[in-house]
């Protein structure tokens, strides 16, 4: 019998068709990279165990569909995340849902969703010299193709849950957050 696993986490993918969500998903699950993948209809689950820091986590990953006509069904498998992934198309970071307004709608439907940031597909652009796209906290240029930054990616997010887990809400006021980039500029990262 393995042993217990100590974490679960619900861990949704967000952004426009194409970007690479899905690709994401099986680069972390199976290693895999598929140049001919299909459009996720609807969404896609998977779990995957990944070991952080020596804790064994479970992921329930819910992939989203990108395209427009299944726009309508997003909110339903982000509500209650505990990990939200936006992911953009590197060579164009501004192209459709702004981060902005995908946190805006996190804040609503997944309040406690610890949000990492992917700039995908940075294996087309001509030069990247570091891991972190942004000073901000859990922004990260990253391949599927590559496998660049993908495991880290979601590492660092699962760190980031795990310390989120662990921290007490104080009924006063909520800091569980405020120390982390991820929702102020905390310097966790
Ligand atoms: N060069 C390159 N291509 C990638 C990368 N990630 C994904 N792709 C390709 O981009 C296309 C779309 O990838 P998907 O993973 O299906 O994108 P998606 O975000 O899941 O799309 P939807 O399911 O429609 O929302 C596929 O042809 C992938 O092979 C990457 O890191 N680099
Ligand atoms: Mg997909």
């Amino acid at each position: 019998m393995g042993s217990p696993i100590p974490a679960r986490f619900k861990c949704v993918l967000l952004g426009e068709a194409g970007v690479g969500k899905s690709s994401m998903a099986m680069r972390l699950k199976y290693d895999r990279f598929d140049p001919d993948g299909l459009p996720t209809i609807g969404a896609g689950y998977l779990t995957c165990q990944v070991n952080v820091d020596d804790v064994r986590v479970e992921l329930e990953i819910w992939d989203t569909a990108g395209q427009e006509r299944y726009q309508a069904l997003t909110p339903m498998y982000y509500r209650g995340a505990d990990i939200a992934l936006l992911v953009f198309d590197a060579r164009h970071p501004t192209r459709g849902t702004s981060e902005h307004e995908w946190r805006e709608r996190l804040l609503l439907g997944a309040p406690e969703a610890v949000v990492a940031v992917a700039l995908n597909k940075c294996d087309l652009l001509e030069s990247v010299v570091s891991d972190r796209a942004s000073d901000a906290a859990l922004t990260f240029w990253t391949s599927a193709k590559s496998n660049r930054n993908v495991e880290a990616t979601f590492t660092a997010a699962i760190r980031h849950a795990l310390r989120v887990r662990a921290t007490p809400p104080n009924p006063v006021l909520d800091l569980r957050h405020t120390e982390c980039g991820t929702c102020g500029g905390c310097g966790l990262y």
